[in-house]
């Protein structure tokens, strides 16, 4: 022990909190300071924790589950009271929406004044709010009651459905002293966090049963499958069914976007065609328009297009969410296709050809028109012909982790760029929130150490363009591709009353956001042409410097909210 707080036989708040999360393999903590948790940081960076210190609370929590989603440990996000708290809280409740596990750890003020609302520092009461926004929220009271309390928060975060948990610590915490081997006594090293869970054996043949007689199946892989690790399994599971595979964003890269069975050239073919679906770590949420209407086949867009699913899942409360789950296999991933793979025998009939045939076609077809229209070069660039610079960039450097937000920047991405690996892409996720960009890739380079592109839509950015001074200080490798059209979704908008104010979705022309990287030292390149945007981002894996490009996009390029047009409420009325 190294303060002074401690003397050889006695310890205190600060050192057990540290003490239990390093006891649990914990060694980074994304963070920013102030009372009452200032001296929390400083002793962890001294007893050698990683201390990630950000310019905002929100970029902290986001990159804390950001590292949670690729470590399968609980991201540690650590902030000050009230607004501190707050402004981590947004991240947390991103992360239970995204199933990603972290722990947002407060400190908070005095109970005695704060429940009797008498106007303390910062008077806020952090566990009632942080309730109902997250899977779990605990309050810790008692030093000797540390080890229990990091214990829980760290259970809760990864068992079962992964999620953001709640740890409160009021600031009489920190000081209060203990005996040290008592101390040490009472942490707690938590055993089989996530421990498996094995789907039954009813569930199991129910399932292949169903899949058996399938004429077009398809699997559908989501963030959950990515997160599992389970990738081998996976692969095994799609390439010995000959089934058809569609990823959802971040699951791509689970298997290579080259794959031959990939069917994502063909989304808009397999979804309504498809007679048996096998959903692995996916929800039917908005994102797969709620397994009904015309994406899926069906007459209207409140209809069910006749398909029957098979959903794996380790939440038991997932299946028949929107539509009925003929066959749930209620299990961890890695668990639930291995069972199935057990079931898959020599003799299993690969699907019909008249089936894969068809996707086949219809990918081939879709992935030709997508090649010439990369291969324009219009001037100003638009979006696919600066993607296309990317993509080159990727598919050189598969390690990378690509950090992806926007409307258009985001869907024009995420079809365009192809993944390789497992857990390299990290994007808005289920809430398609704006805002993980910066605290996204903070992470993904701290816990990888791999070279990171943020691939980010101009107001995207805006919303953790401040971290950027984080990334610079800490020296990442990170290259920030701003894809600047001049707005939210284009810059041509104009103020409909004809006053003198800038539509709403309009930015100042011509920003230049290369110099905010070179304000902190980093460097900041402006591309107008692809050859631009290809120097720099090859210079940028070279150096492994902190870097960014402001790529200049025809201001007229984007549609209104990208590919969800269709959710705005004047198209409802449309409709
Ligand atoms: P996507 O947005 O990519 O479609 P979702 O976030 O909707 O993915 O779905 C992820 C699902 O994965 C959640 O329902 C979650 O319960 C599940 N999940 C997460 N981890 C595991 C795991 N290890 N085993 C089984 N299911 C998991
Ligand atoms: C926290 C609403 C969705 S997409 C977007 C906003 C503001 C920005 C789109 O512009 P951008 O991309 O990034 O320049 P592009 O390429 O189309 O021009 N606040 C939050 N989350 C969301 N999703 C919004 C607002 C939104
Ligand atoms: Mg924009």
């Amino acid at each position: 022990m190294t303060t002074e707080a401690t003397s050889a036989e006695m310890t205190d708040g600060f050192h057990l909190v540290i003490d239990a999360l390093k006891l649990n393999g914990i060694d980074t903590i994304f963070g920013l300071p102030g009372i009452p948790i200032t001296d929390l940081t400083r002793m962890a960076q001294g007893e050698g924790m990683r201390v990630i210190s950000f310019r905002h609370e929100q970029h902290a929590g986001n990159a804390a589950a950001a590292a949670g989603f690729l470590t399968q440990k609980p991201g540690i996000c650590l902030t000050v009271s009230a607004p501190g708290f707050l402004n981590g809280l947004t991240a947390l409740s991103n992360a239970t929406v995204n199933c990603f596990p972290m722990i947002l750890i407060s400190g908070s003020s005095e109970r005695e004044i704060v429940d009797l609302q008498q106007g303390d520092y910062e008077e806020m009461d952090q566990l009632a709010i942080a309730k109902p926004l997250c899977k779990a929220a605990f309050r810790v009271l008692n030093a000797e009651d540390i080890g229990v309390g990091v214990a829980r928060a760290i259970r809760a975060a990864l068992s079962g459905r992964p999620g953001g948990v709640y740890l409160d610590l009021p600031a009489k915490l920190f000081a209060q002293t203990m005996d040290a081997a008592a101390g040490k006594a009472s942490l707690i090293k938590v055993v089989d966090a996530a421990p498996r869970q094995i789907p039954a054996p009813d569930a199991v043949k129910r399932a292949l049963d169903l899949l058996k007689g399938a004429k077009k199946p398809l699997i559908l892989l989501g963030k959950g499958a990515a997160y599992a690790q389970a990738d081998a399994d996976i692969r095994a599971l799609i390439e010995k069914t000959g089934i058809p595979y569609l990823p959802m964003s971040m699951a791509k890269g689970i298997l290579p976007d080259t794959h031959e069975q990939s069917a994502s050239a063909a989304r808009s073919f397999v979804l309504p065609e498809a007679d048996v679906v096998v959903l692995i770590g996916a929800r039917l949420n908005w994102l797969l328009s709620h397994g009904k209407g015309k994406t899926w086949g069906g007459k209207d867009h409140k209809a069910w297009g006749g398909q029957k699913y098979i959903q794996i899942d380790i939440s038991p409360q997932e299946a028949d969410s929107n539509v009925a789950t003929d066959a749930p296999l209620v299990g961890d991933i890695g668990s639930c296709v291995s069972a199935l793979l057990a079931g898959i025998g020599s003799d299993w009939a690969k699907p019909p050809v008249e089936w894969t045939g068809a996707v086949a076609e219809r990918k081939n077809k879709n992935v030709a028109k997508m090649a010439e229209t990369l291969a324009k070069d219009p001037s100003p660039m638009n979006f696919q012909s600066a993607l296309a610079v990317v993509r080159d960039i990727i598919k050189d450097n598969p390690e990378a982790i690509l950090v992806n937000e926007g409307a258009n920047a985001l869907d024009f991405t995420r079809s365009i760029v192809d993944m390789y690996l497992p857990r390299k892409r990290l994007d808005v996720g289920t809430w398609g929130i704006m805002g993980i960009g910066m605290g996204f890739s903070v992470a993904a380079a701290v816990v990888t150490g791999k070279q990171v592109f943020a691939v980010e839509g101009d107001s995207a950015f805006g919303f953790s363009g401040m971290e950027v001074e984080t990334i610079c200080r800490y020296n990442l490798p990170v290259c920030v591709v701003v894809m600047n059209n001049n707005g939210v979704y284009r810059g041509t908008d104009v103020n409909q009353s004809g006053g003198k104010d800038v539509a709403p979705t309009v930015f100042v022309k011509g920003a230049r956001y290369d110099m905010m990287m070179q304000a902190f030292g980093g460097v900041g390149v402006q591309a107008a042409t692809p050859a631009e945007l290809r120097a720099a981002m090859v210079e940028a894996v070279k150096s492994g410097k902190p870097t960014l490009i402001n790529a200049i996009i025809d201001e007229t390029a984007g549609t209104e909210s990208g590919r969800i047009t269709s959710l705005n409420p004047s198209a409802a009325k449309k409709k």
